[in-house]
């Protein structure tokens, strides 16, 4: 019997995952690298910077119901299906999503328990997990990390539409005197649309709500944050975006290291949702935070792997419930190796596979993977590829010979389990 990192596969036909066996099948694509993470939920690790942002967003919500505790093993029909996403949505795909089996997969994102959790009766709850998907490599991208659901709902009557009636006056004087900059969009518009079955002015009112409560709570943990100030103000946005479980939606993204950093999705509920859920007779809003991207910002983290970081030095920087300023220990240098070859022929290996394969030889000594080159032969039809790997260690530097040791690895898994011919 093996053990791997946690993760024992002795039976090639089953895994054992948290103390539970479960079969595998044609489309199993959970990785030990993936495993391996099930169990350190690093949301409730104590002093970790992602506990201390759950603590300060769950008391910016005091009277919200605080769940952090649910299983990321869900069935496909919890993780999409009852939240209306069509049955050839691509995030369904085993090249996105990671599979044990069929029936059973690693949630992509916190969504997952809307029905479950507004089915129970909650009517303001927050809900903070891990989350997996099958992501490129790079600084602000890893295929695991958290999320914060939040979500209210009101009566769908006068009596719900007062409760939403906030009055935002005091928040428009805060951000005036505040170091943030918010630009806004329309509530509601042609491309952004009310529900067929929803009363437009309800539902005007409770994207509002939704905006206020989330500007309120980014004045909260931004109105600090290192480096900016009146003349040189932390920029935020609202953007318009598009989610099967909710309409009208939006995104936030804020200017972060010289580039437009996404940090949450949100939007009105769809009402087929609160439907599923047994609670037709409400509307309301939900939003979904990357809690990584958050800290980056508010601890000038500069890159999502340190949060999986055991170094004493990345570690013994924080405090629980503090925010202090992250001071980078030195760079190590960085490694570039390349890797081109044939695809076979009618299957051109996926660049989500490639990112696996390497995450799972390198783990996080891999900071960034890029696709240099992609043709199609025009005589023989077969797909050439060249992926950039840049590996680095966040805490020491690495000598040319474990590089090359690593790449050599790489190079043979891809040509025994993907079935590529280096060239
Ligand atoms: C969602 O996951 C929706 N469930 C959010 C939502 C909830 C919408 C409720 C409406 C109502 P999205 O795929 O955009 O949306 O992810 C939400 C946030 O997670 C992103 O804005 C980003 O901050 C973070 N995120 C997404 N992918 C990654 C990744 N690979 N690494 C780190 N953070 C990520
Ligand atoms: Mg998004």
């Amino acid at each position: 019997r093996r053990l791997i990192s946690g993760v024992s596969s002795g039976l090639s036909d089953q895994l054992e995952i948290l103390g539970v066996r479960y079969p595998t099948d044609a489309i199993t694509n959970v990785t030990p690298a993936i495993l391996s993470k099930l169990s350190l939920r690093l949301h409730t690790q104590h002093a970790h910077p992602l506990n201390t942002l759950r603590s300060l967003i769950e008391s910016h919500y005091p009277d919200f119901a605080h769940l952090s505790s649910l299983s990321p093993l869900v069935t496909p029909y919890k993780n999409f299906d009852e939240l209306s996403f069509p049955k050839d949505h691509p995030g369904r795909a085993v090249t996105d999503s990671y599979y044990l089996n069929k029936d059973l997969m690693l949630r992509t994102h916190t969504s997952a328990h809307e029905v479950e959790v507004f089915r129970r009766g909650e009517t303001k709850w927050l809900l903070t997990a891990d989350v997996y998907r099958r992501d490129e490599i790079d600084g602000s991208h890893y295929p695991v990390f958290h999320q914060m659901e939040g979500a209210r709902i009101f009566s769908a009557d006068a009596s719900g539409m007062k409760e939403c009636e906030e009055n935002n006056a005091w928040l428009a004087q805060q951000l005036a005197m505040s170091n943030i900059v918010i630009e806004d969009v329309p509530h509601i518009s042609p491309t952004n649309p009310v529900q067929p079955t929803h009363d437009p002015r309800y539902s005007e009112l409770v994207a509002r709500n939704l905006k206020l409560s989330l500007n309120t709570l980014m004045l909260k943990l931004f109105g600090g944050v290192a480096g900016s100030n009146s003349q040189n103000p932390l920029r935020v946005r609202w953007i318009e975006a598009y989610f099967p479980f909710t309409s009208p939606s939006f995104e936030v993204e804020v200017y972060f290291q010289g580039e437009w950093l996404e940090i949450l999705g949100c939007g009105v509920v769809r009402q087929a949702t609160l439907d599923t859920a047994g609670v037709s007779n409400k509307i309301g809003w939900a939003f979904g935070l990357g809690l990584e991207r958050i800290a980056m910002i508010l601890y000038s983290i500069p890159d999502i792997r340190l949060f999986w970081s055991t170094d004493p030095r990345f570690l013994s920087q924080f405090e629980h419930g503090k925010i202090t300023t992250f001071r980078p220990y030195s760079k190590y240098p960085s490694c570039f190796k390349d890797v081109s070859f044939w695809s076979p022929k009618d299957k051109p290996l996926h660049e989500n596979d490639f990112c696996d394969l390497v995450r799972d030889v390198a783990g996080d000594l891999v900071e960034d993977v890029q696709k240099i080159d992609n043709f199609v032969h025009p005589k023989t039809g077969r797909t050439s590829m060249c992926f950039r790997i840049n590996y680095r260690s966040m805490d020491r530097s690495l000598s040319n010979d474990e590089v090359n040791g690593i790449q050599s690895q790489v190079v043979s898994r891809l040509k025994d389990k993907m079935g590529v011919e280096i060239r």
